[in-house]
């Protein structure tokens, strides 16, 4: 059922950011490099944890926000240096020595002063930050990672454009999963063995 559910993700994410106000197109030259990963790099898994690597458009931190609960999804969260070193692993077999910057849900926006996972409430307790950062320079109120820097942190203006990365760990009694498979339009009789 999980394989079901991933392919009906992988086949409405490629979608769906056209339907994001503003989100800004990759560019000739940058396509050329990730589309090439892309239908590799999509989705990668770490424990029970799925990680959907976005690598088609840019949004500012809001629209990355919405757009990965749109798909019931999170958007992403750094909490270990095991899911740092995963991701840049992932994201290294794929782009080589390019500079590509990536949303998390990190923000100090609530009470400008703690630095939170808005996709999880939490407070950020592994920082990974790059030296000098955080250094609000322009009003720097979201958290960046900076792959052409070993993904390591930086706070950058919400309204920048950048690649997004969400994560979901299904639910045990994976209602939500048959919610979407439900929903998702495809025969499920066709479905290729577990
Ligand atoms: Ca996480
Ligand atoms: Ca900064």
């Amino acid at each position: 059922m999980l394989k079901i559910y991933w392919f009906c993700v992988f086949l409405l994410l490629g979608t769906r950011a056209s339907k994001l106000i503003g989100y800004v197109e990759m560019t000739e030259s940058e396509k050329g490099t990730v589309l090439d990963a892309a239908p590799r790099l999509h989705l990668q898994k770490l424990g029970n944890t799925y990680y959907y690597f976005g690598t088609v458009f840019k949004v500012n931190y809001f629209q990355a926000l919405q757009f990965c609960n749109s798909e019931n999804m999170s958007l992403l969260s750094v909490e270990s240096l095991e899911e740092s070193d995963f991701l840049f692993q992932r994201l290294r077999a794929f782009f080589g020595g390019t500079d590509y910057r990536f949303w998390t849900s990190g923000t100090i926006l609530p009470d400008d002063t703690n630095w939170v996972w808005l996709s999880t409430g939490n407070p950020i307790i592994y920082t990974n930050w790059l030296p000098k950062q955080p250094d609000n320079t322009r009003n720097d109120k979201c958290l960046e990672l900076r792959y052409g820097n070993n993904l390591m942190w930086n706070d950058v203006t919400c309204t920048t454009s950048n690649l997004v990365i969400c994560e979901v760990t299904p639910p045990k009694d994976n209602s939500r999963i048959l919610t979407s498979v439900a929903n998702c339009n495809l025969t499920l009789i066709n479905a290729p063995p577990e």
